[in-house]
């Protein structure tokens, strides 16, 4: 006791002489003084959440956080000079129980070009901390606060200009964890969306600097979970087996969209918004506001690839704000059977996770480009890559095996339409086709939507190269030149010829 007595009299400043009477009777509203030795919070960077906290009791935590501005991939080969709370986009994990005494340390390097602080929601005060962290470059600050309420909270930069700060990335969630703690789950994952402003348009190679115009008319040209596109795609998708429970704790730190996140193909049995123990079941899809954080529970049924999207969907296929989780094991037949499709009517191998034929998501989204090393953009080899974007684009409509489909979808195998014109098609892709064409003396009167708006330069060129060099094509090459004139012509292809 003489020990929590002394400490009350040191935060003095911070507690109010009543919250230093109430220990005495452990009042809930605060839980009390913190009791034992101070701990060092474990912080753990996305999409890694620290383990759940198993005291009993409220303790004094010490956070220490530091600021780091990195440059760092966007998107393949698109780079962006980012501003981070500990290095990464959204920042570290913070957790920590009800009614602990939290510590925070902010330091901001000697190299920084900003000041920065912290304002956490967590936080019952002025300013969330914003104040008494605001930190130049070379200094570290300390910032102690109670955790008076449990739930999953943003915490953000509010230094000015604020919306820069939190457009180039610094933002991240801390837990508070109710006293009882949270029921167990097998796997708990931090994901957290962000909308992102650059000068060039989305997949413009290189580095690429914020657009304020862009940010105040709020016409992102990235929306992102985890700062990059295919953060959380391809081998670095989040994992689970079948049977096993999912706990996602999502995060939008805006600056400006409103997320409607929802995973395909999957029913979340629990959504919380504040208070864990008062949750909604059986939810779709769950608004999270800029600014805001939802806790997500579901029970990994039936294997496969789910897409974890904001449900405004351009977001998701042609802005990058798309995820994965892969679950492995067995099939579960009666919650989930698909009929074999008889010849001709469905691709052969339709990519995992694809939504009701909505279009394939940017390849870039594809695991090997995901994994391509900063800066090798060159070196990647165009017929594989070519392949991939192929796959993931092209083929649920023109087949696998560049076959078509019979009166739907012209073949790219041995196509006279093609070989007439392979630069022609180059505008197809972009521009997209429609009216009469005629393939290997067969009519067609469809339409192929443009892919332009969601393929780079080079990822046409090399989807065109690998079909030119495959099933029975000429062989030549496009190059993202070639691409990159055909945009500025801009004309769209007159299909009937
Ligand atoms: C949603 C279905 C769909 C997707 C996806 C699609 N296409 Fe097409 N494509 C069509 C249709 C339909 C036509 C014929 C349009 C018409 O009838 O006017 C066509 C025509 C073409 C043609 C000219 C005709 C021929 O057979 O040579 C080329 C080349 C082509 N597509 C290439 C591609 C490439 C490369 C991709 C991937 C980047 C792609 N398409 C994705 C539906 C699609
Ligand atoms: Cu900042």
């Amino acid at each position: 006791m003489r020990r929590s007595i002394g400490l009350c009299m040191l935060l003095g400043v911070a507690l109010a002489a009543g919250g230093c009477q109430r220990d005495r009777g452990a009042a809930q509203a605060d839980a009390g003084a913190p009791q034992g030795e101070p701990i060092h919070a474990v912080l753990t960077s996305p999409p890694n959440v620290p383990p759940p906290i198993t005291r009993n009791h409220p303790a004094k935590v010490i956070v220490e956080l530091e600021v780091k501005e990195v440059k760092q991939e966007i998107a393949d080969g698109v780079f962006y000079d980012f501003w981070t709370f500990g290095g990464t986009v959204p920042g570290s994990f913070i957790r920590v129980r009800e009614g602990d005494t939290v510590e925070l340390h902010l330091k901001n390097p000697a190299g920084s070009h900003m000041p920065h602080n912290i304002d956490l929601h967590a936080v019952t005060g002025p300013g969330g901390g914003a104040e008494p962290t605001l930190t130049s470059p070379g200094h570290e600050r300390v910032f102690t606060f109670k955790a008076l309420k449990s739930g999953l909270y943003v915490y953000h930069c509010a230094t000015t200009p604020v919306g820069m700060h939190i457009a180039n990335g610094m933002y991240g969630l801390i837990q508070v964890d109710p006293p009882e703690g949270l029921p167990k789950v097998d796997h708990e994952y931090y994901v957290m969306q962000g909308d992102f402003y650059t000068t060039g348009k989305y997949h413009e190679q290189g580095l690429q600097a914020f657009d304020i115009d862009k940010a105040i008319d709020e016409r992102p040209t990235y929306v992102l979970f985890n700062g990059r596109e295919g953060a959380l795609t391809g081998e670095r998708a989040l994992r689970a087996k079948v049977g096993e429970t999912v706990r996602l704790y999502v995060g939008n730190g805006g600056p400006n969209l409103v997320s409607s996140f929802h995973v395909i193909g999957a029913i979340f049995d629990k959504v919380w918004d504040g208070k864990p123990s008062h949750f909604e079941e059986n939810v779709q899809t769950t608004l999270i506001p800029a600014g805001g954080a939802k806790v997500v529970e579901f029970r990994a049924e039936v294997p496969g690839t789910y897409m974890l999207v904001d449900h405004s969907i351009f977001r998701a296929f042609n802005k990058g704000a798309l995820a994965m989780l892969k679950v492995d094991g067995p099939g579960a037949p009666a919650i989930y059977h698909a009929t074999p499709a008889s010849p001709g009517t469905a691709p052969e191998q339709a990519p995992a996770g694809h939504e009701h034929g909505a279009p394939a998501p940017a390849a870039s989204a594809a695991p090997a480009a995901a994994d391509a090393p900063a800066g090798k953009v060159a070196k990647i080899d165009p017929i594989a890559r070519g392949k991939e974007v192929f796959e993931s684009t092209c083929a649920a409509c023109h087949q696998p095996t560049g076959s078509g489909v019979p009166g739907a979808f012209p073949p790219l195998a041995k196509s006279d339409y093609l070989a007439a014109d392979p630069k022609r098609a180059v505008h197809v892709v972009l521009h997209g086709l429609s009216g009469k064409v005629t393939v290997n003396g067969q009519h067609y009167d469809s339409m192929m939507p443009p892919f332009g708006p969601q393929l780079s330069d080079e990822d046409v060129a090399h989807v065109l190269t690998y079909v030119l060099n495959s099933w029975g094509n000429p062989g030549g090459r496009i190059h993202s030149d070639d691409v990159a004139a055909a945009r500025r012509g801009g004309a769209k292809v007159e299909a009937a010829h």
